[in-house]
């Protein structure tokens, strides 16, 4: 799913002046033209052509709003609970609609006016009809304003959302903060996201993939305690939801440094495992430089990792792949894997 590539909405005056500016133009290329008939025809068919190139634009610029808005009804549970987290999803699909409308109204008001036009036999009237024409589309489309910058709001608020591909197999990997989580993202994909020896450092999900193509493995390296669900901020939430619906495994990371009690990263690890349900690899980091006890206790107790080649092969054998599914998004399994 990507949501980087809604094109951006403008105010309502902006399409206004589109439409309108194209109308002049149209205007300007047919007097110029030699046109055949009297004086009422020649100026009803210009006016009729004038009167198409507005509802033209408008219905092509808001079909193409409308399209390039992922479909709320069919977005994956992931995106679906993001939207609703984020955006007051009543409106959305309000404004989505309102706008929809508009672009079909255009169409209905110019072969109103066509209409009219045709039956008119009086010359003054042609440009009567017209100006009430532009009147009624101009304040058609400035009842939608407050839509228009509803929609730019939740455009710029979902393009915050991250890309992940719910058609690949995906583990996330998950801690305390500064554990070395995504250290261990680099050493496994190369991804060079940011790592530095403060907590905090990952501020979004970062993404990144062992593979290539429809059988890679999506890796996300979510930021964030996992604390209570109402206590995360905006970031810890979208990456507690992205571990919770969009992964089938999950890498535990404990660093057996001083830098956080061991018996709370164990007590975050129950939380975990009462909380999303899936198979887990613990993976201790850090061990070149972490306590030897702490090392050698968490060994006992868990079944752990502390080798980068070996972690890779348990995530590998951790996620089976998918099924075969024909309803698979086209746009999804054509995506390139970088
Ligand atoms: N000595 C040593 N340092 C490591 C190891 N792994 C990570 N670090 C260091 O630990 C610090 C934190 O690493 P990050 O990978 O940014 O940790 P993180 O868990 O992603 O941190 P946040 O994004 O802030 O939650 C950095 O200074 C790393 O260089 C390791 O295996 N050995
Ligand atoms: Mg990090």
């Amino acid at each position: 799913m990507n949501f980087q590539d809604i094109k951006s909405i403008e105010p309502a005056q902006f399409y206004l002046d589109l439409a309108f500016r194209r109308m002049r133009e149209k205007g300007t290329e047919l007097r110029q033209t030699r046109l055949q008939g009297g004086r009422i025809e020649k100026s009803r068919y210009i006016e009729t052509l004038k009167m198409q190139v507005v509802a033209d634009t408008l219905t092509s610029r808001m079909q193409s709003i409308v399209k390039s808005f992922p479909s709320l009804d069919t977005l994956p549970e992931f995106y679906n609970q993001l939207v609703r987290l984020h955006i007051e999803y009543g409106q959305l699909k309000l404004s989505l609609g309102s706008v929809h409308w508009l672009g079909i109204r255009a169409q209905k008001i110019f072969q109103e006016y066509r209409t009219k036009l045709k039956m008119n036999t009086r010359f003054e009237r042609v440009n009567v009809l017209s100006r009430e024409y532009l009147g009624r589309i101009s304040s058609m489309v400035k009842q939608l304003k407050g839509d228009f910058i509803f929609l730019e709001q939740a455009r710029k608020l979902m393009k915050g959302f991250p890309t992940i591909k719910t058609s690949l197999r995906t583990v996330s990997i998950v801690g305390f903060p500064n554990v070395g989580k995504t250290t261990i993202l680099f050493k496994l994909t190369g991804s060079p996201a940011e790592i530095s020896s403060y907590p905090f450092t990952t501020k979004g999900v970062n993404v990144a993939y062992i593979g290539k193509g429809k059988e890679a493995i999506q890796l996300l390296d979510t930021p964030g305690t996992l604390d209570r669900f109402e206590k995360m901020n905006a970031i810890e939430q979208i990456a507690y939801l992205a571990m919770k619906l969009c992964s089938q495994g999950i890498v535990y990371v404990f660093d057996p440094t001083e830098e956080y009690p061991l018996d709370k990263q164990e007590k975050l690890l129950e939380k975990l495992k009462r909380d999303v349900n899936l198979p887990l690899i613990v993976y201790i980091s850090k061990t070149d430089v972490g306590e030897k006890e702490r090392i050698d206790y968490l060994k006992k107790k868990y079944d752990t990792i502390t080798d980068i080649d070996e972690l890779k092969e348990k995530i590998v054998s951790l996620v089976k792949p998918f099924p075969e599914k024909e309803e698979d998004s086209e746009q999804e399994q054509t995506e390139e894997v970088e």
